[in-house]
């Protein structure tokens, strides 16, 4: 920033201005005097250019660090100056990278008083490159940032609907932003409530509908759009934009035209859109779940009606994974078989970890048989839920297994995992998983890459030649929503059920807290993957689930 005498002060009376327009609620030091500064009373003048004086920038620079991220960012770039940034904001309400595509797409910027076309270009340069140099939120924790924001309004009455946008919306791993569309008449009393969520008193932004609120030192959008056109709001900021190039072009060969703002008929009137299903509708296409809108083949598949009837969460019927106090899981069977049931499962599995484990505690061979008769107690105390005694056992260097055969026959299920790599090439790994697949007593492979979401990547395996295996050795490979491994990836799930693998779509919970959160990110990374309920394990009966794991072992 510049420091000039003259053009210090005319800047602070520009930031002044724009500080006013974003920090409506603000309580701290700096707000009410900015506030204040709006109607140029002289007294508020001369205490701000004293703060001036005295070293006020570090004040004034951290309340420019407290606007919504994209707008510091986009004048961070040096794309605008403050004042233009605020003649941006005050004509076009912007405060995020995608109010400020939209805004460029309409040709609109350079229209704004002192917003001129070099300005537009330099914006949309600029707009690629606004989040390169910010961490990602990983998608689990977005998730729990998110969910009690969600949960608040859709409780509120006032609320028609309520969904996060973005990326967040349809499940990629990792996040760039937070935000919500929530559909709703009169959004006053709704914007007061949400400010109790976030850290105390850390409100970003606040305008008469849309909210920024600091979350565990997160920003959270929270946008209330009038029912009448909420839908297309809704459309437009879930992305992706090239799925929502597609659905623009396709309109446009129907004589139709769908822009950010809505959809606007062959007589160029604006539709009414409450629902995004009222634009699909339009245009004669089902609802696109938002996990497949990719800008691939997917308005292509929703107009020749080949979509898949995509996995959902009434499709589960139990969990086959889950730790306990027998190994590294906070609760004990009790808690998470009671959870369980609470979440309308039919069985679970307990399936801990086994002796050579990284894992902070493990499960011991003596321990084993202590643990078959506290199942057996918590199968009494719980008769409407079925309790399978499971385990994850590591699959060693050599391929072998953690257990030796005499105990792993005693479970009801065996899942095995590779957590280590111990320096192996692919070709290495993939012998000790073909190894493990081909080992009767083994049914399903957990977490097949290993990644560690957003740390490491997962391995370089042909999984091509996995899932070829899986099939021939009739393994189940898992779909594991732990927020660290969300694993198989929507991709390779989607290539696991076109190889013709069956998958399991588990929480590998280790609290009952999260049990339901996590197999939800399961259930997303199934849906980016196209999965049906036909490919998965935990979408059948127990019987049938009992049967696969007999029909494996029968082949010894
Ligand atoms: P992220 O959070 O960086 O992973 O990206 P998204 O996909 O969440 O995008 P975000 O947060 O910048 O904007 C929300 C949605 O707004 C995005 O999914 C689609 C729309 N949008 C954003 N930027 C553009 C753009 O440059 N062109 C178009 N057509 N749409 C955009």
């Amino acid at each position: 920033m510049m420091r000039g005498d003259a053009a210090e002060e005319a800047l602070l009376e520009r930031a002044a201005a724009l500080v006013t327009q974003y920090r409506i609620d603000s309580d701290d030091q700096l707000g009410p005097l900015f506030q204040s500064a709006e109607h140029a009373d002289p007294e508020v003048m001369r205490r701000l250019r004293q703060m001036f004086e005295a070293g006020g920038w570090v004040l004034l620079e951290s309340a420019i660090a407290d606007l919504p991220a994209d707008l510091r960012w986009l004048f961070e770039s040096g794309a605008v100056t403050l004042e233009q940034l605020t003649a941006i904001y005050r004509a076009r309400g912007a405060t995020s990278v995608a109010d400020l595509a939209a805004a460029v797409a309409d040709v609109a910027l350079g229209g704004i008083d002192g917003v001129g076309p070099d300005v537009e270009t330099a914006v949309a340069a600029a707009l690629p490159m606004l989040r390169v140099s910010i961490p990602r939120i990983p998608l689990g924790r977005a998730t729990f940032i998110i969910e009690p924001f969600l949960a608040a309004l859709r409780a509120s009455a006032g609320i028609n609907w309520a969904y996060p946008i973005g990326s967040l919306r349809r499940g990629q791993d990792t996040v760039g932003d937070i935000e919500i569309v929530a559909s709703c008449a009169d959004a006053a009393p709704i914007l007061g409530q949400l400010l109790s969520i976030g850290d105390e008193g850390r409100c970003l932004h606040r305008s008469e509908r849309r909210t920024y609120i600091l979350s565990d030192r997160v920003q959270v959008g929270i946008r209330l759009p009038a029912p009448e056109n909420a839908g297309a709001e809704l459309l437009y900021l879930s992305g992706s934009p090239a799925h929502f190039g597609l659905l623009q072009t396709f309109a446009a060969e129907r004589g139709w035209q769908l822009k950010p703002g809505g959809l606007f008929g062959p007589d160029g009137q604006l539709r009414p859109s409450p629902t995004e299903d009222n634009i699909y509708d339009t245009l004669g296409l089902p609802l696109i779940p938002p996990e497949l809108r990719n800008g691939e083949d997917e308005v292509d598949k929703a107009a020749g009606g080949t979509l898949p009837t995509l996995f959902c969460r009434r499709d589960i019927r139990g969990d086959l994974h889950m730790h306990t106090t027998w190994s590294d899981g906070r609760d004990s069977i009790d808690a998470m078989v009671e959870a369980s049931r609470a979440l309308g499962y039919q069985y679970v599995a307990i399936t801990d970890h086994s002796p050579h484990s990284a894992a902070t505690r493990n499960l011991t061979i003596d321990g084993v048989k202590r643990q078959a008769e506290e199942i057996a107690a918590a199968r009494e105390r719980y008769p409407e839920i079925a309790v399978l005694h499971g385990c994850e056992v590591d699959i060693l260097p050599d391929g072998r297994l953690d257990f030796p055969d005499r105990v792993l026959e005693r479970f009801d299920i065996v899942l095995a995992s590779l957590h280590e790599r111990v320096g192996h090439s692919p070709d290495q790994l993939m012998k000790r998983y073909a190894s493990a697949m081909r080992h009767p007593l083994v049914t399903l492979i957990t977490h097949p890459s290993n990644r560690m979401v957003p740390h490491k990547p997962g391995y370089e395996l042909d999984y091509d030649r996995l899932f070829q295996i899986a099939v021939e050795t009739r393994t189940v490979v898992e779909i594991d929503g732990s927020p660290s491994h969300l694993d198989l990836d929507g991709e390779l799930a989607r290539r696991a059920i076109a190889a013709g693998a069956m998958v399991a779509i588990d929480s590998d919970s280790h609290r009952a807290e999260w049990l339901d959160r996590q197999m939800a990110l399961g259930l997303v990374m199934a849906r980016r993957g196209w999965v049906e309920a036909r490919h998965v394990i935990n979408a059948r009966p127990l019987d049938e689930v009992r049967a696969l794991i007999a029909a494996k072992r029968a082949s010894r």
